[in-house]
């Protein structure tokens, strides 16, 4: 009897701004690894989910040919390496999750000095990126006519060493474009790490292994946005903390012993508690209110 292949291999960035965040998203969801020395490949101890570490780049590509059928990478660069496939006929990666680290965008940015009025002034224009293929979708969409001038690194350099007119790079504070005398004109994409999955098939066994990552990623995620709050106050008080608390979802109420008026409020709330939304619950009669962090999730 032919056992059914049960484990995924899932690909993350091995050394970047993405690396630290995707690791602690599979170590909060249970799985330990056994790290070799290389650091390329890691076996899962207890999960049947192997590790690849690989540049980001690469990430795409061992994802879409079946290396990996899991993969962690920026929208940016998936984007980017989705567009330069070839094979349009051939079904593509699937994003599965939005992960909500890595948050960034790709713009456009010119010289302080640069008039700009529109898109359209970007017309016979040179452009330096690292993203040639998602600035020209962008460009071609907007039906902009510029000359795309693809660098590999420190484009936000390219104007002043008078190799382009404008750039079109990641942006996250916006500190880099301010010290290098740009002003961010146009955002061409919006990004964020997502776990992606291959276009090729899974066995059985596979898709079951993946839905239980799933709903442990889904379990840490929902648990790092959510509360568990605590009080007691007056029973005529209980409609007025919902309205309060709107993200709480179906509170246990409990009475409270030797008290008639008076009952204990326990609930999951599914957004931050702030120092405000407290004082508001005193002000209508809550008290001991406690909020506690929640780890993990499965509903
Ligand atoms: O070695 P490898 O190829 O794996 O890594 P890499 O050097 O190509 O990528 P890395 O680790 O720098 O970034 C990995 C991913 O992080 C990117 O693909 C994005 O999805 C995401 N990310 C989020 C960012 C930024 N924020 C970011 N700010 N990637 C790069 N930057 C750079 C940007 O290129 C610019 O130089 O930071 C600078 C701008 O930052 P601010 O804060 O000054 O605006
Ligand atoms: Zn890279």
């Amino acid at each position: 009897m032919t056992v059914e292949k049960d484990s995924l291999r899932l690909v993350v960035q091995k050394s970047g701004r993405l690396t630290e965040k995707s690791l602690s998203l599979l170590e909060r969801s249970g799985l330990v690894f056994d790290w070799s020395k290389d650091k390329l490949f890691s076996r899962c101890e207890n999960f049947p989910c192997d590790l690849m570490l690989v540049r980001d780049d690469d990430i795409p590509e061992y994802v879409f040919d079946g290396v990996c059928e899991l993969g962690i990478v920026g929208l940016n660069v998936l984007q980017e390496k989705m567009l330069a496939q070839q094979p349009k006929d051939k079904s593509s990666i699937t994003i599965l999750r939005k992960l909500g680290f890595g948050q960034c965008r790709l713009s456009i940015a010119v010289p302080k000095e640069f008039s700009y009025d529109g898109v359209q002034s970007l017309a016979g224009k040179r452009i330096a990126t690292s993203y040639p293929q998602t600035l020209s979708e962008f460009l071609g969409r907007n039906r902009v006519e510029a000359k795309v001038v693809q660098i590999s690194g420190s484009v936000e350099i390219a104007p002043t060493l008078r190799i382009a007119d404008a750039i079109c790079d990641l942006v996250s504070t916006g500190k880099t474009l301010i010290s290098n005398g740009l002003r961010e004109v146009e955002e061409v994409l919006q990004s964020q790490s997502v776990l992606v999955k291959t276009p090729e098939p899974l066995s059985k066994a596979q898709e079951r292994t993946l839905d239980r990552l799933l709903q442990r990623i889904d379990g840490v995620r929902k648990a790092a946005n959510s509360k568990y709050i605590m009080m007691n106050a007056p029973r005529a008080a209980v409609e007025s903390i919902k309205d309060i608390l709107p993200g709480m979802e179906n509170p246990s109420i409990l009475s409270l012993g030797g008290h008639e008026d008076k009952v204990a409020i326990h609930a999951v709330a599914s957004e931050n508690i702030f120092w405000e939304t407290m004082e508001r619950l005193k002000a209508v009669g809550a008290s001991s209110i406690l909020v506690v962090p929640i780890e993990k999730i499965i509903d």
